[in-house]
């Protein structure tokens, strides 16, 4: 009987520090000039749907800046996708289509300055749906987004930073001034599972991006340090 509370007990120890935060690192990106992070391998397989997570604490208390959280640009087409943030305003995510023109999704919840907040991007070529959630919950939804087109292989993925020419050419105030951390991508749009991993119920791995598992080549003085998420919790 003994032996059965010590386990019972353990193993409450380990769900409650399960859901209430997770040890990890983050990158801060607070350098003057361009910090930014490559990822060394491109999206393996074109992408019909995908599911992009992060968590974010800008820094910059100024209103109306734009932040890029990720960019993949193709040889074809530098926005093919376009992630992150405006400080006071809300989310964005952009695709770059085959006619060149960029379909947009602009959730309106405002992410706040210096507070760890959660995102969730989804998209499917079969519907054209994006949806946005925030802290694990439904926020916006969006129609006609790259409506039938995949995410094409062979590009370059770029977390920090826009690229406006594959590879590069980054521009002033489009880079993300704050802190980053578990960035993840998937081949599937996830649904019921966002809120889950948001509570650190579920591990987090992305198929397509890991940010534990993929391997990164950090820029311009962007700092790594260990971090504890506040699962569930936004602060
Ligand atoms: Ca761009």
């Amino acid at each position: 009987m003994a032996c059965l509370r010590i386990v019972c007990f353990m193993f409450l120890i380990l769900t409650s520090s399960l859901s209430e935060y997770q040890d990890t690192y983050k990158a801060s990106f607070v350098s003057p000039g361009f910090p930014y992070i490559k990822l060394g391998p491109t999206i393996p397989e074109p992408l019909k749907e995908l599911t992009l997570c992060y968590w974010v604490r800008p820094h910059n208390h100024t209103s109306n800046v734009s932040m890029t959280v990720l960019s993949y640009a193709h040889p074809k087409r530098a926005d093919e996708l376009l992630a992150g943030l405006v400080t006071g305003s809300g989310v964005f995510f952009h695709r770059q289509k085959r006619d060149k023109n960029v379909s947009p999704a602009h959730s309106t919840y405002s992410i706040q300055v210096g507070q760890w907040t959660h995102v969730c991007i989804t998209w499917s070529s079969l519907t054209g749906t994006t949806r946005i959630f925030i802290n694990g919950k439904h926020a916006n939804a969006f129609s006609d987004i790259a409506f039938g087109e995949v995410v094409e292989t062979g590009g370059v993925v770029v977390i920090g930073q826009d690229q406006n020419i594959y590879g590069g050419s980054f521009k002033k105030d489009s880079g993300l001034q704050g802190d980053l951390s578990e960035l993840h991508l998937w081949d599937t749009m996830l649904c019921d599972e966002i809120e889950k991993i948001y509570k650190c119920e579920i591990p987090t791995d992305g198929n397509v991006i890991s940010w534990s598992k993929s391997r990164k080549i950090f820029y311009s003085g962007v700092q790594t340090s260990a971090i504890r998420l506040p699962c569930g919790k936004c602060q």
